[in-house]
């Protein structure tokens, strides 16, 4: 018997909310919000869709195993995970942010980041900052954390940090400044490649409408 069900992987928070016009787009209206409900899966006005709710690292992870037939993840995140398995159709041109190299107010970034020197560096993301600095010919002791890393130049645990800036808030109530730009983030639309294959009809309106939002936005 075909398998008409279709679970879609997301994260609470900015991801969802940004989400919401898109799933509505595709007539998709889930049942509860998640910050309200403690619920792992929510089910939609579509008896066969339901939304499943992980960490946003951990989406690619879901869809890449066909625990989700797709799902909706930072450019951040996809670079980390390095996108096996998965087809990534859309830039959906939401939830975005830039990746940046910030330090403590008056460090002398510049002189710290020139060819040859070293510089210690904390973030959620090693693969994008060794890649950066592998790129400037500067060489990096790469201290991996989970969270608040603008406080590791705080306290001494590193030079420097690399983080996703948005309203720059964060970095200006910690004394930090942005110095130098890596890339720029969105979130992408992440489709399983067998489910592709396997439920092209469901999946393939549903990548239509939110196509749609997106170039009406433009
Ligand atoms: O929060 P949790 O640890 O569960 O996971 P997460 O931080 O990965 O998830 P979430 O929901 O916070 O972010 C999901 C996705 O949103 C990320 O993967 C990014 O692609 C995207 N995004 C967009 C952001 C931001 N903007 C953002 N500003 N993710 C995080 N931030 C953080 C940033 O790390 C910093 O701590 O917000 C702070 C800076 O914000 P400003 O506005 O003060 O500059
Ligand atoms: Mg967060």
């Amino acid at each position: 018997m075909q398998d008409n069900s279709l679970t879609i992987a997301l994260s609470k928070g900015r991801i969802f909310e940004e989400t919401l016009p898109l799933l509505a787009a595709a007539g998709i209206v889930p049942a509860e919000a998640p910050e309200q409900s403690r619920k792992l899966i929510i089910e939609t006005n579509h008896p066969e869709i339901r939304l499943v709710i992980v960490r946003a690292s951990d989406v690619p992870t879901y869809v890449q195993y066909g625990a989700a037939d797709f799902g909706i993840a930072g450019k951040d995140v996809l670079i980390e995970h390095g996108g096996e398995g998965l087809y990534q159709p859309l830039d959906l041109q939401i939830a975005k942010c830039r990746m940046m190299v910030a330090v403590p107010k008056g460090f002398d970034y510049a002189a710290a980041s020139k060819p040859g020197c070293r510089l210690r560096v904390a973030t959620k993301y090693p693969d994008i900052a060794a890649e950066h600095f592998a790129a400037k010919g500067v060489h990096v002791d790469i201290i991996k954390l989970y969270g608040s890393m603008e406080l590791a130049p705080l306290v001494g645990l590193s030079d420097a940090i690399v983080d996703l800036v948005s309203t720059g808030g964060t970095l200006k109530a910690n004394n930090l400044e942005a110095v130098e730009h890596i890339v720029d983030i969105s979130s992408r639309l992440v489709v399983n490649k067998a489910a592709l294959k396997t439920k092209y009809e469901l999946i393939e309106p549903i990548i239509e409408a939110f196509a749609g939002v997106v170039a009406n936005g433009k």
